[in-house]
């Protein structure tokens, strides 16, 4: 028999069941996505799956699709080497980002994760700023963040310190620790916080040694890393799916690919990308800190006038600049933003009730 439990099923799932579902379908976890199919586990081996026709049909958008994590409705076929999803259990969590370039669309990274391992190392890739999306992602999806400061080999103890104090600055409820796969210092603290019935993921840029940090959990090199020198040649990332990994010790680890960009925060490569023609007139204007509103000698009023640029397609990128300043924004500016939104609600009431 399956053991559903040991790949993390837990009473959250079971108390969440569709009675029809259930009545005509087994229950299974997906392991990782492919291009038209999916593998998925029933907690005693991985099983190649297909979406229904039925379930093909009802979706409407990418959050309707399994994603790694997932729980779904299944059925087995030909001695459990082949499996139809017909449908998805409610998730726990759910990370996602803005799909690179397109403005609508999101990109699912994983689904039911309880804990998220944000990496940076702390040689060349660690910023405050990039740190702060991915605590708003993480914790926009109601996931538990861990900062993990990678590589510390690379650097003197005293540096580490102050950059720790740093993070504690802007995440003070925030578990933050450096490690090292080389010297494996904090490897087996990190191990230990492993939880059976668990499920994690490691997030950061690519080359900050988030496979090389599974490897070193599992104790082997089994999956593939690469030198960062050459992924900057090669300009890809080493890891290329998401996979949901099985420990020993009953907990769930998924590595994701390294992200060039981040969450809601995507926004500003796909604007410069789609609206460059914007961005080179701005550089045309008489006064480099033009507003573009009313200024003599400003290069988007002319081109609008002279009808080589659309004001509709103008407003359009300017919308999008503000939301995307306001995604951009740090974390604590936004929490303090939603703080004094809260007062602003608050008073008004009163002033009404009066
Ligand atoms: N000095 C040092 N190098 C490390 C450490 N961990 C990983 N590396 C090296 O960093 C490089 C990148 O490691 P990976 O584990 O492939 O990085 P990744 O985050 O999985 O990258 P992507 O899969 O592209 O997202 C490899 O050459 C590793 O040997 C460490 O603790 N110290
Ligand atoms: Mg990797
Ligand atoms: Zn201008």
């Amino acid at each position: 028999m399956s053991d559903l439990k040991s790949i993390g099923y837990s009473d959250w799932f079971k108390s969440r069941v569709d009675d029809e579902q259930i009545a005509h379908h087994g229950v299974a976890r997906i392991v990782s996505v492919h291009k038209d199919s999916y593998t998925v586990s029933n907690g005693g081996k991985e099983i190649f799956a297909e979406l229904s026709g039925n379930l093909l049909y009802c979706i409407e958008s990418t959050c309707d699709l399994p994603t790694t994590g997932d729980w779904v409705y299944a059925d087995f076929f030909d001695d459990d080497t082949h499996a139809v999803i017909y449908g998805l259990f409610p998730r726990k969590t759910l990370l996602k980002r803005k799909a690179a370039g397109k403005l609508i669309d999101f990109q699912l990274i994983a689904a039911n994760i309880d804990v998220a391992f944000i990496i940076q190392s702390l040689n060349d890739n660690f910023n405050l700023r990039r740190l702060e999306r991915y605590l708003v992602m993480v914790n926009e999806s109601g996931i538990e963040p861990i900062v993990l400061l990678s590589k510390c080999d690379l650097m003197p103890k005293e540096d580490v310190d102050e950059i720790k104090r740093n993070v504690l600055a802007i995440a003070p409820q925030t578990i933050v620790m450096e490690f090292s796969n080389l010297s494996r210092e904090n490897i087996d603290s990190i191990v230990s916080s492993l939880k059976a019935g668990f499920s994690y993921c490691l997030l950061g840029s690519s080359g900050v040694g988030k496979t090389t940090l599974l490897n070193s959990i599992i104790g082997n090199d089994k999956y593939e890393t690469q030198s960062v020198s050459k992924i900057q040649n090669k300009g890809r990332h080493t890891t290329t799916s998401r996979q949901l990994v099985r420990l020993e010790s009953g907990a769930m680890i998924i590595d994701t690919p390294g992200m060039r960009e981040l969450g809601s925060l995507s926004v500003d490569d796909g604007l410069d990308e789609t609206f460059s023609e914007i961005a080179e007139l701005s550089q045309r204007c008489k006064f480099s800190n033009c507003s573009h509103t009313n200024e003599k000698g400003c290069a988007i009023l002319a081109a609008i006038k002279a009808g080589s640029l659309s004001e509709q397609r103008y407003k359009n990128y300017q919308k999008m600049k503000k939301e995307s300043q306001f995604n951009q924004m740090s974390y604590l500016e936004k929490r303090n933003k939603d703080k004094n939104f809260g007062k602003l609600i608050k008073s008004t009431m009163k002033n009404k009730k009066r």
